[in-house]
C-alpha cells in the first residue's frame, strides 16, 4: 500500500486534508507529521505549511518522497512546477514531475468558471473583486476574529498579504500570476482587488470579463455548467450556504449593458475545500491513479 505523509496537520488546511483523504477513502496509508517532525520516506508528501517551512521540507524530502504536493505559494510560479487544478490541467503533471503546487484559494473559483469559456472565447481581460472569508487567513486569523476588538469584526479590510512597492498586495499578485499560469493564458490581463470580509468560510468574487468577440449570453450558463466541479443553475448562491460543499457556484451571469463582449458574474466556493484541501486530495488521487 502506498504511503501519504501529511505535513502541518495542526493547521486548518492540514486537518482538513486528513479528513478529505478519509472521506474519499483514498487507498493509501496516511501518516501525520507536525511542524517539528523530521520526514520519513513516503510515496506522496502533502505540505500544508507556510512558504518557509515548505521550502525546508522540500529539500529534506528530496530523496524521501516520490511526489510532493505543496499547498503553499513558495513554488507555484517556478517554471518546472505544475500548478494544478485536476479538472483543468492535470495533464501538466508528468512522470518526471516531482513537486506539484496547489493554487491560491482565491483564484480557484475564478479559473474553474473561466476554463470552459476559454475553449470558445478569446479571453482578454478580467476584473475581479474578492470577498474573502476569515478562515483563508488560517488559525491565527480565526483566533483574532474571536476577539471583540478584531479589525475584521463587522468590517471589510482591503489588504490581504503584504503591500508591495507598486501598490498591489501580495494576494493580488498571486491572483494575476496564478490565473495566467493555470489557464495557460500568459497575456490575459487580470485586474484584482482583494478584500477580507467577516464571512467565516467561503470566498466570493465579483467578476467582469472581457473577450475579443461578443458573448452569446444564451449559451453561457450551460457552457460554464459544463465544467466538472461547477454549479451554474440560475440560483444565486452566498458563501454561508455553500460552506462545506465541494463545487464552485457561479451565478448572476449577465452581459454588460453597453459592451456585448463583456460579461459579469458572481462566484462563490468553499475556500478550505476546493480552494485548498479538496484540491490537494484530488491531486494526490490523480497521482495514485496515474503515476505509479
Ligand atoms: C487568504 N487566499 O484567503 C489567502 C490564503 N489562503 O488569505
Amino acid at each position: 500500500m502506498k504511503k501519504i505523509g501529511v505535513f502541518g496537520v495542526n493547521g486548518v488546511v492540514g486537518r482538513l486534508v486528513l479528513k478529505e483523504l478519509e472521506r474519499a477513502e483514498v487507498k493509501a496509508e496516511v501518516q501525520h507529521f507536525g511542524r517539528e517532525d523530521l520526514p520519513t520516506p513516503v510515496d506522496i508528501a502533502i505540505l500544508c505549511t507556510d512558504d518557509k517551512i515548505s521550502e525546508t521540507l522540500a529539500s529534506q524530502l528530496k530523496d524521501k518522497a516520490k511526489f510532493v504536493i505543496d499547498m503553499s505559494a513558495r513554488f507555484r510560479l517556478d517554471k518546472d512546477v505544475p500548478l494544478v487544478i485536476p479538472e483543468i490541467n492535470a495533464n501538466t503533471i508528468t512522470k518526471d514531475s516531482w513537486l506539484i503546487a496547489s493554487p491560491n484559494c482565491t483564484i480557484t473559483g475564478l479559473v474553474m468558471a473561466l476554463n470552459p469559456l476559454k475553449a470558445k472565447y478569446n479571453l482578454q481581460e478580467v476584473f475581479m473583486c474578492s470577498y474573502q472569508a476569515i478562515s483563508g487567513g488560517g488559525k491565527k486569523l480565526l483566533e483574532d476574529f474571536e476577539q471583540e476588538s478584531s479589525l475584521y469584526k463587522a468590517n471589510c479590510v482591503p489588504q490581504i498579504g503584504s503591500l508591495q512597492e507598486n501598490g498591489y498586495t501580495s494576494e493580488e499578485l498571486k491572483c494575476i500570476n496564478e490565473t495566467r499560469k493555470i489557464l495557460a493564458l500568459p497575456n490575459i490581463k487580470v485586474r484584482p482587488h482583494t478584500v477580507r470580509v467577516p464571512a467565516l468560510v467561503g470566498h466570493s468574487l465579483g467578476v467582469s470579463l472581457r473577450a475579443k468577440e461578443n458573448f452569446d449570453i444564451k449559451e453561457i450558463p450551460a457552457l460554464i455548467a459544463s465544467q466538472k466541479g461547477v454549479v451554474c443553475d440560475g440560483k444565486i448562491y452566498t458563501p454561508k450556504e455553500i460552506a462545506g460543499k465541494d463545487e464552485v457556484f457561479v451565478s448572476r451571469i449577465h452581459l454588460d449593458s453597453e459592451d456585448k463582449n463583456m460579461l459579469h458574474m458572481w462566484i462563490t466556493f468553499d475556500n478550505l475545500l476546493k480552494g485548498a484541501a479538496l484540491n490537494g486530495r484530488q491531486i494526490a488521487q490523480y497521482l495514485l491513479e496515474k503515476m505509479f
